[in-house]
Parts: structure tokens; sequence; C-alpha cells
């Protein structure tokens, strides 16, 4: 990487030695280049990583009181209707680009799928705190989604049944 030469002269001058001629020498400008350099690719590493590292959460898709609002109605065991919660928490009126963003949240392995082991905790991915899905709630979602019968929910499918 090349320093740029304004951003050279405006530094003040006595930290670099001058020869006869005025001119900076060539090791000092040389090492002065490298260490902005490095500057440059420290502030553009550390300018990166967070915007890479967050994960997306549901709470910026759909409203926290959508979400408690369908989280409460599902409290006790066998009570959870996907359909219904679909509705409450606001999924169903949002673009299908908002609904394939959800169905990666809920991927959370990011295999391409929601299999039954991530379903039963579709609710803590909602709400940490929330309990996970009993075996017969997990099978009745499952079933509700999976058109083709492979026994994972596909984006496809995913996205055919929040609409539906
Ligand atoms: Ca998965
Ligand atoms: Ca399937």
């Amino acid at each position: 990487m090349v320093a740029n030469p304004k951003t050279v002269s405006n530094l003040p001058k006595a930290a670099f030695p001058l020869n006869r001629d005025g001119d900076l020498y060539k090791s000092s400008l040389t090492d002065t280049s490298h260490h902005i350099a490095l500057l440059l690719s420290f502030g553009s590493t550390t300018g990166q990583e967070p915007s890479t590292r967050i994960k997306m959460s549901l709470s910026s898709i759909l409203s926290a009181d959508a979400i408690d609002a369908a989280m409460k109605d599902c409290q006790a065991p066998d009570s959870f209707n996907c359909k219904k919660f679909f509705q409450q928490c606001g999924l169903t009126k949002k673009s299908p680009a908002e609904v394939k963003k959800v169905f990666g949240i809920l991927d959370n392995d990011a295999s391409g799928f929601i299999e039954e082991e991530e379903l039963k905790f579709f609710l803590q991915r909602f709400n940490p705190g929330a309990r996970v899905l009993t075996e017969k709630e997990t099978k009745a979602f499952m079933s509700a989604a999976d058109d083709d019968s492979d026994g994972m929910i596909g984006a496809d499918e995913f996205q055919a049944m929040v609409l539906s």
C-alpha cells in the first residue's frame, strides 16, 4: 500500500529527517508508509468485523409487542398452533424476503432445512426463556409444513406454510 502523499506532508516536518535538498530520506518515508498501511489495515478490520459477527435477530424483523403476544398465547404445553403463532407475531404480513430471513434464523445450523431438532426449540428463537415444544406440537408443526414428507422443512415449504 502507498501512503497518501497529502497525509504524509500534513504530518509535523520534525517527524522526518530531511536531507540537504529538503527531501525526506527514503528509509524514513518507507517506515512511515508501512506504519500508515498497518493503521489502515487495522482500521478496516475492526470496522468490518462487527457487521459480519452480529447475527440477525427475529426482533429486527418482527415487533417485540407482536412476539410477546404470540408467546403469551402458547405458554401452556400443547397450546401451540403454528398458523396462529405466525399470524400473531406478524410474520404472515411480512415480505417473502423477510420470511426467508426468519427461516434462516430458525435454521440454526444453516443446513438449508429446519429439522425436527431445530423445530423443538422454535419458541426459544423468539425468547430464550421460552419452553421447548412438546413432541406432539413439534410433530404437528412439522407435518403442517413438510409437504414432501422428507422430515425437514425447506425454505419453500416454510414460505408456503406461513403465507397460506
Ligand atoms: Ca437446519
Ligand atoms: Ca420437506
